[in-house]
C-alpha cells in the first residue's frame, strides 16, 4: 500500500471546510475561524478521512485573494487542527508552507503545480502528499464556453503530463493523487462523460480523487438551467458510481451522507467479490 492509500484508503471522504466569504455552496458559513474549526472537527465526527481546509473560492467567476487575506484565514484553522488530518486548498507555495508547518498532510492544488513555481519544490521538501486537478483556463473565464475534442483524453493526457512534472520536481509519486476537476471548465455533458469513462483516469494507476459535491452541474441535469449549486443527493449519487468506477477519495461538503451511501457501497462490493 503507498503512503497515499495508508493515508486515504478506498474509499475516503474529504470533507470541505471553505473558510472564504464567497464559495459557491457554503460561502461566508465557515468565515469565522471558530466555526470553521467545529465544522472540521463534526465531519472527522462523521466518518472524515481528512478535511480540505480553503482561504480562496474557485467558483466559476471568482477573481481570487492574496497571500495576506488567504494566511490569515486558514493559518488560524489549520493552528486548531493540529490533532486532524488536514488538507489545505491552495494554490500558493507560502500558503503550503504555513500549511505544512501547521502539520497538514496533503496539498490540494487545483492548478495541478502551474500556478506557482514554488509550490512543487514545497511539497517535494515535505512528506506531504499532494493532488494534481485538471482544470481548463482560470476559475474566472473557465465557464465560458469549455471546448474539448474528446474530453476524457484530453484529461488524461494532461494528469499523465502534470504527473511527470510532479515527479520529476522530486514529489514521490507514492504521495500523488489525481482529479479530473468536476465543474472545472466543463459542461455538464463533459463531466458526465469523465465519470462515465472514469476507467481511463483510473488507469494511470494513481488514486482518484473525486469533487461532485453540490456543483452546480447536478443542479443543471435535474433540469434547473440556471442552477448555481446541485443537491446532495445526486451529489452522493455520482460519488457511489465513481467508485465502483475506480475513484478512492471523494471531497464533499455533506459527510455523513457520503460515508453512509459509501460504506453501504462497499459493503456490497465485498459480498460481490
Ligand atoms: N472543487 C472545489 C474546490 N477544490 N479540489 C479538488 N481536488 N477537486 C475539486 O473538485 C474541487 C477542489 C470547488 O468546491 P468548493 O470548495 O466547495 O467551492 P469554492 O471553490 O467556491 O470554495
Amino acid at each position: 500500500m503507498t503512503v497515499i492509500e495508508k493515508l486515504l484508503p478506498r474509499p475516503s471522504v474529504m470533507g470541505v471546510v471553505n473558510v472564504t466569504p464567497d464559495s459557491f455552496s457554503d460561502g461566508g458559513v465557515f468565515l469565522h475561524p471558530q466555526a470553521a474549526i467545529t465544522e472540521a472537527r463534526g465531519m472527522m465526527d462523521e466518518g472524515a478521512a481528512i478535511v480540505d481546509v480553503g482561504g480562496e473560492s474557485t467558483r466559476p467567476g471568482s477573481e481570487g485573494v492574496s497571500l495576506e487575506e488567504e494566511l490569515g484565514r486558514v493559518v488560524p484553522v489549520l493552528e486548531a487542527l493540529f490533532d486532524v488530518p488536514v488538507s489545505i486548498d491552495t494554490s500558493k507555495a507560502e500558503v503550503a508552507r504555513h500549511g505544512l508547518e501547521a502539520g497538514a498532510v496533503l496539498v490540494n492544488d487545483v492548478t495541478a503545480l502551474r500556478g506557482d513555481p514554488d509550490l512543487a519544490g514545497v511539497v517535494a521538501d515535505s512528506d506531504a502528499c499532494v493532488c494534481l486537478m485538471h482544470m481548463l483556463g482560470e476559475p474566472r473565464t473557465m465557464q465560458d464556453e469549455p471546448r474539448y475534442d474528446d474530453v476524457v483524453s484530453q484529461v488524461k493526457a494532461f494528469l499523465e503530463e502534470r504527473l511527470d512534472f510532479a515527479t520529476a520536481a522530486g514529489i514521490d509519486e507514492e504521495r500523488i493523487c489525481l482529479d479530473p476537476g468536476i465543474g472545472f471548465g466543463k459542461t455538464v455533458e463533459h463531466n458526465l462523460e469523465l465519470l462515465a469513462r472514469l476507467d481511463e483516469i483510473v488507469a494511470l494507476g494513481r488514486p482518484v480523487l473525486i469533487g461532485a459535491s453540490r456543483k452546480r452541474f447536478l443542479g443543471r441535469l435535474l433540469g434547473d438551467a440556471e442552477a448555481l449549486t446541485g443537491p446532495v443527493a445526486a451529489g452522493v449519487a455520482v460519488a457511489v458510481l465513481a467508485y465502483e468506477r475506480g475513484a478512492t477519495i471523494f471531497r464533499a461538503h455533506d459527510v455523513r451522507e457520503h460515508v453512509e451511501a459509501l460504506t453501504a457501497a462497499r459493503a456490497l462490493e465485498e459480498v460481490g467479490s
